[in-house]
């Protein structure tokens, strides 16, 4: 090999950096052209045979030399890195298609199903979600706008906005999940899709027409009509002139809409701090049609939700005048309106990954 400062070795050193085809070379290559025993450290140590002045000029060659075969070994590390990222993530794909088709019964002559024939999908839209959509789309027919708002929340925006200060006996009316951040018990996971009415009235002013679907959780023991994570689609409309019989009235459409006709549907006196007057909404069991069976508790009726005009408070508490401005506003559950119309007697299968129900979706 030249002697480092010949010509020709700088040219040497980077053809051997770029050749190094793998990291474990690459190592290699860098602790024979800059480690303790490489022919730059020698040269550095024969120095101090020198005169002081030519050992000068030729320390800062040295530095030079050193500095440019450091950065050939950095840049083809880089190179080699993301060469080795890309067939890692390549090696690590998941084929979601081939897993379906290995796993696709056999159709009746004995064939395997494949995905998109009909008989086996790659994946299906759960039911809840597809009930989600439905009552999404009956909304936005009668003229609604779809808002979220986020699952983790403020006391402020679950309870004291909505009438419910602190100590509030109806905040026993929702077993609340809090986190454990500061400030203690003000930050939760909201019990009801209700503080999202909240957000969307800080973000417009009236007239609003608006639902919001989302995931709500309560600390509640699973049983046929409850979960401890659950859907509820919110809806408020805040206007002038607003009555209760406008609230009857999407209350009956809804119905019709999206159960059917031969439904019965009725509303009962309830109470909500954030409304007043208030009302449960029930409709009939489906699963024995209104005779009475567990999961109804014997009554006949299912409570799907609770409504009522909205409480001049809560309209307060964002700032808009309740002399101007009313409104209603209601909360109904989307599992128990999956449930319903599905006529599923325990609501507890929708989380079980039972296929019978997943491919319903
Ligand atoms: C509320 O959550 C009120 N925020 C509803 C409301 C909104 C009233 C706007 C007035 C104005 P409630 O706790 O009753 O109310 O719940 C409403 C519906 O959510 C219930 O009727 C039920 O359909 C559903 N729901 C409540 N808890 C559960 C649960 N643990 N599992 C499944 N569904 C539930």
């Amino acid at each position: 090999m030249v002697s480092v400062l010949d010509d020709g070795w700088l040219g040497e050193v980077l053809a051997q950096v770029a050749g190094a085809s793998t990291l474990d070379a690459l190592h290699e290559a860098a602790v024979e052209l800059t480690g303790k025993r490489s022919a730059l450290s020698a040269a550095r140590q024969a120095l101090g045979a020198l005169p002081p002045d030519e050992r000068r000029v030729r320390g800062q060659q040295l530095n030079d030399l050193r500095a440019q075969v450091e950065a050939a070994l950095a840049e083809r590390r880089s190179v080699l890195q993301a060469a080795q990222r890309r067939l890692r993530l390549a090696a690590d794909r998941l084929d979601l298609s081939e897993v379906l088709a290995a796993r696709a019964p056999r159709g009746a002559g004995g064939h395997r199903c494949v995905p998109g024939d009909g008989r086996w999908g790659r994946g299906r839209v759960h039911l809840v979600q597809r009930t989600r959509d439905e009552l999404e789309d009956v909304f936005v027919g009668m003229g609604f706008t779809v808002a979220d708002g986020p699952e983790v929340e403020t006391d402020w925006y679950n309870f004291e906005a909505l009438n419910m200060p602190p100590a509030h006996p109806a905040r026993g009316m929702f077993d609340t999940f809090y986190l454990d951040v500061e400030p203690p018990d003000g930050v939760l996971l909201r019990t009801h899709t209700s503080p999202v009415q909240i957000r969307v009235l800080q973000r417009r002013r009236p007239p609003v027409y608006a639902v919001m679907p989302g995931r709500c959780f309560r600390r509640e023991t699973p049983d046929a009509r409850h979960l401890p994570v659950f859907h509820q689609v919110e809806g408020l409309v805040v206007d002038e002139g607003i009555t209760f019989g406008d609230l009857a009235g999407t209350i009956e459409s809804f119905t019709a809409a999206y159960f059917g006709a031969d439904i019965d549907a009725r509303l009962r006196p309830a109470f909500f701090p954030f409304t007043e007057p208030s009302a449960e909404f029930e409709v009939t069991c489906t699963i024995c049609r209104g005779s009475g069976c567990r999961t109804c508790s014997h009554t006949g009726w299912v409570e799907l939700g609770g409504c009522g005009m909205v409480d001049p408070a809560v309209l307060v508490a964002v700032g808009i005048d309740p002399e101007r401005y009313g409104g209603f506003a209601f909360g109904f559950g989307i599992d128990r309106c999956t449930q319903m119309r599905h006529g599923i007697a325990d609501m507890r299968v929708l989380l079980d990954n039972d296929v019978r129900i997943l491919r319903q979706g």
